[in-house]
């Protein structure tokens, strides 16, 4: 036993301590009698005792809460995943881009809007690509109460309060095709940064690739976020003009840098595929160059020259075209190895890390030297498009060798990095004092984003790490070709890392997530007062908040469902319309008793309605086929839930 305590290293110092109390604790007289139980249940379980540290470092009795939430996108789903660390418990998955049947979201005439508002005009989005949560900021630390998502399939952005879990708003611009580089928050979440991958014309117009370098564009949109209203202001929001690169992911400077906004690239080849035309893939033509370009853009002054009014309105979006960001010196660029991903501010607000993914280093610039560059207009000539380029030497503290494929970094409390190597399969921990590699520990299978607990705000919390693996080949039953994603819980607190537990993600590739504190999520626990409607959070207008004004009204515009749920009954409970009347049920739950939520669901009528307690929703559609349509509640509320039904009648 000391031999393989000291093999595998402090992690399992934890479970020998609990076996060796249990030992003792059960007295001479019974020697082992606990203890014994414990060592049976290893070996027919045929766990070690690192396994066993890794369990109780998990293990969440019943009742009990965890630590932190990981909020997680849940990719192809477009919904957010909520998810306990380090219990790995599921909590919820909350619709955004898709519509989702247990929240109704999507159903009800409410949140369809929501859908309906971010969509091109007659054609409600179904799905959406989530890849980067951003949780809402004070002073460059996460604070509870807003996460903003983007999907990168159609340009959108969305909105949810942390208040109820639930999507508030959803935001699409014509100005770009599709984002990747969304979402990131300044550090008071003024605005909400989105970035197009694939260049084109900005607007939507049409232009033949022929044209690609003076006719297609990147873009950077900032949406500005009223954090009193909890909603965007499209109005007030604007973005910039780009070359016609792919731009990726974006961070938001903090302390020294804040006010600034580092964006990567890559594509500087400016190539667009074209097989069957005799060109090279996409995949070669882009990785041609040695080096990218780094952008940094000076967010402070941009703000004053946008308020000037130096603005050119495209789609509907004020934007600061390419001739005004250089002719201010808002943009630089400085090189960068080779087509990289991901861009990272360290704590201290001066590291800035990037990581190439056909390059073996993280490239740590340094923005203390890129200000003085910028200042002494100390510049190794422009690009095409006249954008001032860094000196790449002189713009970096130093490089760090990690491996092969290295993405993404995130950082902890004890002044170490963290970051993904995707070809490897490994998490590379380093200094972020003298630049040097630490330990790798391998996770299963080929790593892209990781997250540590507020990995990327002013004040890392450290302690754990979870590494968003792409496969999982050999770790979970088999479920046939389609393989979950594997998300693996690291325990970083220690001189060496471990890793605790497996989760499969069975809905959608997630890319990012973050971590948060949990005592920092204020939920309520129901809609007050009774009718409220949970998207703009005041009383419905056609609420029912007395089950003694539940009624049906026949109006020009239709039929009118004024319904109350209450355990167990509906009311009304019997609808009569004609076939072809546009019928609207108008429900609420007059409930405020905790988790008391109803369902209303209308047979044959896709009409499916989640109401928690206190909500009001709106169900409408046509009833254009006659016949007896029963209604019912969908969840099992009470011992007389089955009993909570009613019926249409549709007359011929
Ligand atoms: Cu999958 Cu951030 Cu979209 Cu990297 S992204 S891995
Ligand atoms: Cu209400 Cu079941």
């Amino acid at each position: 036993m000391r031999k393989s305590l000291l093999a595998t290293g402090g992690a399992v110092a934890a479970a020998v301590l609990i076996l060796a109390l249990l030992a003792t604790s059960c007295g001479t007289g019974n020697q082992g009698g606990m203890s014994t139980d414990l060592r049976a249940l290893m070996s027919a379980r045929n766990l070690s005792e690192a396994d066993v540290a890794a369990a109780l470092k998990t293990y969440t009795p019943t009742g009990g809460r965890d630590e932190f939430y990981l909020f997680a996108s849940g990719g192809h789903s477009g919904n957010l995943l909520v998810i306990g660390v380090p219990s790995m418990r599921i909590l919820k998955y909350v619709g955004v881009f898709t519509p989702e049947p247990w929240q109704g979201y999507g159903f009800d005439e409410e949140t369809r809007r929501i859908i309906r508002d971010g969509s091109p005009p007659g054609l409600p989005l179904t799905w959406g690509d989530m890849h980067h949560p951003a949780l809402s900021e004070t002073n460059g630390d996460y604070d509870g109460e807003y996460i903003f998502v983007n999907d990168k399939a159609n340009a959108r952005i969305a909105v949810v309060s942390l208040r109820d879990f639930a999507t508030k708003q959803i935001v699409m611009s014509d100005l770009i095709q599709g984002d990747h580089g969304g979402t990131f928050v300044t550090p008071n979440t003024e605005y909400v940064i989105e970035t197009a991958q694939f260049p084109a014309p900005l607007g939507g117009g049409y232009a033949p690739l022929s044209d690609y370098d003076d006719e297609y564009r990147g873009a950077q949109i900032f949406w500005k976020f009223d954090r009193t209203r909890g909603r965007i202001v499209p109005e007030e929001s604007w973005a910039i003009e780009l070359p016609p690169y792919m731009q990726d992911l974006a961070d938001a400077g903090k302390l020294a840098s804040d006010g600034w906004i580092f964006c990567n690239s890559f594509n500087t080849e400016r190539a667009y595929g074209g097989i069957q035309q005799g060109n090279p893939a996409l995949e070669s033509g882009a990785s041609q160059n040695d080096m990218d370009y780094l952008h940094i853009f000076d967010l402070r002054r941009a703000e004053a020259v946008v308020k000037q009014g130096r603005t050119t309105l495209i789609a509907g979006m004020r934007v600061l075209t390419l001739p005004v960001l250089v002719e201010e010196g808002l943009l630089h660029f400085v090189p960068e190895p080779k087509s990289p991903h991901g861009v990272d501010i360290a704590p201290d607000g001066n590291a800035i890390c990037v990581s190439g993914k056909l390059d073996t280093h993280v490239t740590v610039y340094d923005f203390a030297k890129i200000r003085q560059l910028i200042e002494q207009k100390r510049y190794d000539g422009v690009d095409p498009y006249g954008v001032p380029i860094l000196p790449f030497r002189d713009a970096i503290r130093g490089q760090v060798e990690i491996g092969l494929g290295p993405l993404h970094t995130q950082f902890d409390d004890r002044g170490s990095a963290y970051t993904s190597v995707f070809i490897e399969s490994n998490v590379a921990r380093w200094s972020l004092a003298d630049l040097t590699l630490q330990e790798k520990i391998p996770v299963h299978y080929n790593i892209g984003h990781l997250c540590a607990a507020e990995g990327d705000a002013l004040h890392p919390r450290g302690k754990y790490l979870v590494a968003m693996n792409k496969w999982a080949i050999d770790r979970f039953s088999d479920v046939g070709p389609l393989l979950p994603q594997n998300f693996q819980l690291i325990d970083i607190s220690g001189d060496k890392m471990q890793v605790l537990y497996d989760l499969p993600i069975p809905l959608g590739e997630p890319h990012y997530a973050q971590m948060i504190s949990a005592d920092k999520i204020k939920a309520i626990e129901m809609y007050t007062p009774v009718g409220t409607d949970p998207v703009t959070g005041e009383l419905h207008p056609d609420a029912v908040v007395r089950e003694a004004d539940a009624r049906v009204d026949r109006r020009a515009d239709g039929v009118h469902v004024y319904m109350t749920l209450v355990r167990s009954h509906l009311n009304p409970d019997i609808v009569e319309v004609r076939r072809g009347d546009r019928v609207v049920f108008h429900v609420t739950n007059l409930e405020q008793a905790r988790d008391a939520t109803h369902g209303f669901a209308v047979d044959k009528y896709n009409v499916n309605l989640s109401v928690e307690p206190g909500k009001a929703a709106d169900a409408a559609f046509v009833a254009d086929r006659a016949g007896v349509f029963p209604f019912y509640c969908t969840e099992f509320c009470s011992a007389l839930h089955l009993e909570m039904a009613g019926y249409l009648l549709v007359k011929p």
